[in-house]
């Protein structure tokens, strides 16, 4: 007789069944920038299932046995392949009722044939963002997971693609305290792979982390290339290539790092002059290529400067969403909020509270739109902790490295809304650190509370910011409006401040007094108090108002709202603009 349990037996019994999966993790130290490489998609149909008890990871169906060593029936019985199929990119809840508002596991499926390449290529399974953790395994095997819900992350697959392999990825969206961020936030809950899925291919020693920047000394003439390499080759010469500029030189690269400055003066990047260069950087037989825009962003004082220009930031704060979408937008769906912006009079836009799409960041490079960027370290999330001080970390390195080539992107924003107490500080501050330490270009921000007793902007973070970011809701959370020139009495900033959000409720096409909650009039009467008292305010230098469209929302259980947040200046599906629409559009226009 045996005495060894059955194998299922084990997997129903197994209470620590995560642990074989604790390792590797895909992090920011593994990024690649692919720039504009040739990708081949794994984009299109997926077999899905959602999996409530998480059975993938602990019966280990990414094996696919159907029996055991011993020949005994192993707890899989059925195939992949009888499954529907979803589209990838996108997130479940918005494929069908059923899955609207499940939280959990789901399993991700498909067939994935290959041809290998030259000798010596190397071959990455590349993933825009999965939400919330994702497991990958190919042909059976573990390839690693990732935590973080919008950032981008790879794995290896050199010498593990047969012709005909099966990819399973098990994406987890439950909310946990421990998350950044945490279980309780003011956005809805959307999980899946929601960003694009690739394999792109590399020669044996390729260029792996990509910075071509302006550097900012106020001369706008001098652009710093840097690199790094992976391979076996790490020491010899790169060239950098920008054809329209005629340039063309090599540099040395020891250690696989390279970094030089030169003399360039290209013509320079700026909302009304959005001016990409093709730039190309080439090492040892691989060529790396994207598009980029050459413009200064500084603080000097109480002002922002672009290209040495002082500038008021004309924008409004948005959410990742469409309601037909969720969080996984079409290309036509970012450009139309790129466009309806620019019809608002904004040059400005505060992508709240998690990094989105780097699609956005492209084409507001393209259409000359200036970007906030954000992590979500949102609220009072779990600041003692060093596990979470380290994916939030992570999740900013990996949003920096993405998107520190957009001329678009000027600021970078460490999180919003949180307590000010002193593990925060510590926290908060660290973040601000990796940030100048990743990018010493762009100004650190953060959307900050004031402090409603006194009231006055005073955050102890402000002293390790560039930039401070207010969020204020007199007029609606504060209804006594006369509080808000109180606040800035009150304040003496030492550096410029954005008002990162004020706003109001208002149901779309809901009429009434201007004092009556909830209608279009209620919110107009707010825009228009606040660009009274905000326009005059000299230390004021920007402002993005909540909200750009009403978004999704599981707190917000009032009829009215609808689990809804309300607060858009456009409905849910952006076909109608609210009063406030047309006010805020007055102001911006007014500057322009
Ligand atoms: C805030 C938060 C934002 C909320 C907004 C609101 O202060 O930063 O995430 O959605 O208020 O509408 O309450």
């Amino acid at each position: 007789m045996t005495t060894e349990p059955l194998i299922f037996a084990e997997n129903i019994h197994r209470v620590d069944y995560l642990t074989p999966y604790a390792e590797p993790q895909a992090d920011a130290d593994s990024f690649i920038d692919w720039g504009l490489r040739p990708v081949e998609s794994l984009d299109g149909p997926w077999h899905f299932a959602i999996d409530p008890y998480d059975t993938c990871l602990r019966s280990r169906w990414f094996e696919e046995k159907y029996v055991d060593e011993a020949g005994r029936p192993y707890p899989m019985d059925f195939s992949f392949d009888d499954w529907e199929t979803v589209p990838v990119p996108s997130c479940w809840n918005t494929l069908a009722e059923k899955w609207f508002w499940y939280e959990g596991s789901a399993v991700y499926v498909r067939k994935l044939e290959f041809q290998p390449g030259p000798a010596g290529e190397r071959v990455f399974l590349s993933f825009g963002a999965a939400a919330h953790n994702a497991y990958v395994f190919l042909n059976g095997d573990f390839l690693g997971w990732h935590q973080g819900a919008s950032t981008p992350f790879r794995f290896e697959v050199t010498g593990k693609l047969k012709d005909d392999n099966r990819l399973v990825v098990v994406v987890n969206n439950t909310r946990r305290p421990e998350n950044v961020p945490m279980d309780n936030t003011d956005w809805f809950n959307y999980g899946g792979l929601h960003r694009g899925v690739a394999l792109v291919r590399v020669p044996a020693t390729f260029i792996k982390t990509v910075s071509v920047t302006l550097v900012p000394n106020g001369e706008f003439r001098t652009v710093a290339v840097r690199l790094s390499v992976e391979g076996l080759d790490i020491d010899g010469r790169a060239e950098v290539e920008i054809p329209e500029l005629g340039f063309n030189r090599v540099f040395d690269v020891a250690g696989g790092v390279g970094s030089e400055e030169f003399d360039l003066e290209p013509e320079l990047w700026s909302p009304d002059n959005p001016k990409l260069y093709d730039v190309y950087l080439r090492y040892d037989g691989d060529e790396w290529h994207d598009h980029i825009g050459f413009r200064e962003i500084a603080v000097n004082g109480l002002d922002i400067l672009l290209n040495g220009k002082p500038l008021f930031l004309r924008g409004v704060s948005q959410h990742e969403e469409s309601v037909a979408n969720g969080r996984s937008l079409t290309k036509q769906e970012v450009w139309q909020n790129l466009t309806l912006a620019k019809e608002l009079g904004c040059t400005f836009m505060r992508l709240a509270h998690y990094p989105h799409d780097g699609l956005v960041s492209r084409m507001a490079d393209e259409v000359g739109m200036l970007l906030w960027e954000e992590i979500p370290v949102y609220w009072a999330i779990q600041f003692e902790k060093p596990e979470v001080l380290a994916d939030a970390d992570n999740q900013l390195r990996e949003l920096i490295l993405r998107d520190r080539n957009r001329a678009s992107v000027i600021i970078w924003s460490v999180g919003n809304e949180n307590p000010d107490t002193d593990d925060r500080l510590r926290f908060m501050s660290t973040l601000v650190d990796s940030c100048h330490d990743l990018d010493p270009t762009r100004p650190v921000s953060a959307a900050c509370l004031c402090d409603p007793s006194i009231p006055a902007i005073r955050d102890r973070l402000a002293d390790k910011l560039d930039i401070i970011g207010i969020n204020e809701y007199y007029g609606w959370y504060e209804p006594d409006f006369t509080k808000l020139s109180a606040l800035f009495e009150n304040s003496q900033p030492t550096k410029p401040v954005i008002i990162t959000e004020f706003g109001a409720d208002a149901v779309t096409g809901l009429r009434g007094a201007a004092d009556e909650r909830f209608t279009e009039d209620y919110q107009l009467s707010v825009y228009q108090r606040q660009i009274e008292v905000l326009s005059t305010i000299p230390y004021v230098k920007g402002t993005t108002p909540w909200i750009f469209y009403d978004f999704r929302c599981p707190r917000r259980t009032s009829v009215l709202q609808g689990y809804y947040n309300r607060k858009g200046l456009l409905n849910a599906d952006k076909t109608q603009r609210k009063l406030a629409f047309g006010a805020l559009q007055e102001w911006y226009k007014s500057m322009q």
